[in-house]
């Protein structure tokens, strides 16, 4: 794997951002991806995007709409911005010395896609123990109230963990988390294209539905845990991921190897 630095832009954490991120839950970065690396994710999810998916269908649930799993094993520049790009130092700051890539997955809201996605935390959709996982969303389109932004309450993630009844089938079947919270101290979050924010695994978030009539809002999304993080919800087994900084107490996770990007 070839490490092209043309194509990521490294973001240094001041003290204040690290501070504001333990505050508020989340943090944007401002740009990670240069222009090359934005065209060429691009190219290359849209690619993958093309071969699995049609245009948005209201028949269909949130996953088969919006959802494409294990993006890096299609997508080289994907596999190295997810492996050795700017978000894993960023991770190391907030996870700890010891990080493993547990998601990697396209989450788009095609122009059409009039769906909301409810509030919820990430860690709802399969809770990981220690609460430290960080989830980053790069956006591959200028994202905002009109196509579908990401909407955030800042401090949320005070509260822990909310627990939900979600099932590993509820989340096969499609079925989507919403939460009732008060919304009222709830943020838009803008981003411009190559642009990335981070966020705590109990941070709320929600997104409206893309009204936009020419406009997609493409999202790739990156979560990075403790490498010795467990699924709760699954006997409190190690979570399997591509350990990328210092080590497991879990051998399975040190020799973890995932599936090479065979596009
Ligand atoms: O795609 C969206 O708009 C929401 C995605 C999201 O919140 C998530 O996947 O956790």
């Amino acid at each position: 794997m070839t490490h092209n630095n043309n194509l990521f832009i490294n973001r240094p954490l001041t003290e204040q951002q690290v501070c504001s991120y333990k505050e508020q839950g989340f943090l944007a970065l401002g740009r990670v991806l240069s222009n090359d690396g934005l065209t060429q994710m691009r190219e290359q999810c849209m690619a993958a995007w093309k071969a699995e998916k049609g245009r948005f269908d209201s028949e269909k649930t949130w996953l088969q709409n919006a959802l494409l799993g294990n993006i890096h094993h299609r997508s080289d520049v994907v596999l190295q911005y997810y492996f050795n790009g700017p978000l894993v130092d960023i991770a190391e700051q907030f996870v700890g010395p010891n990080i493993k890539g547990v998601t990697s997955q396209l989450t788009f809201k095609m122009r059409g896609n009039n769906k909301p996605f409810g509030w919820h935390q990430d860690n709802g959709y399969g809770e990981l123990d220690p609460y430290n996982t960080l989830t980053t969303l790069t956006a591959l389109d200028d994202a905002d109230e009109e196509n579908g932004c990401l909407w955030i309450i800042p401090g949320s993630h005070k509260q822990g963990q909310i627990n939900v009844e979600h099932s590993i089938a509820d989340k096969a079947s499609g079925k989507s988390i919403e939460l009732e919270v008060d919304e009222s101290p709830a943020i838009p979050v803008h981003m411009k294209a190559g642009e990335a924010i981070v966020f705590h695994c109990w941070t709320l978030h929600k997104s409206d539905g893309n009204r936009s009539k020419n406009r997609d809002r493409r999202i790739l999304f990156l979560r990075y845990a403790d490498a010795d993080a467990v699924e709760t919800y699954n006997g409190d087994n190690p979570r399997l991921g591509r350990l990328l900084r210092g080590q497991s107490k879990y051998p399975q996770v040190n020799s973890y190897e995932t599936n090479l990007c065979v596009r």
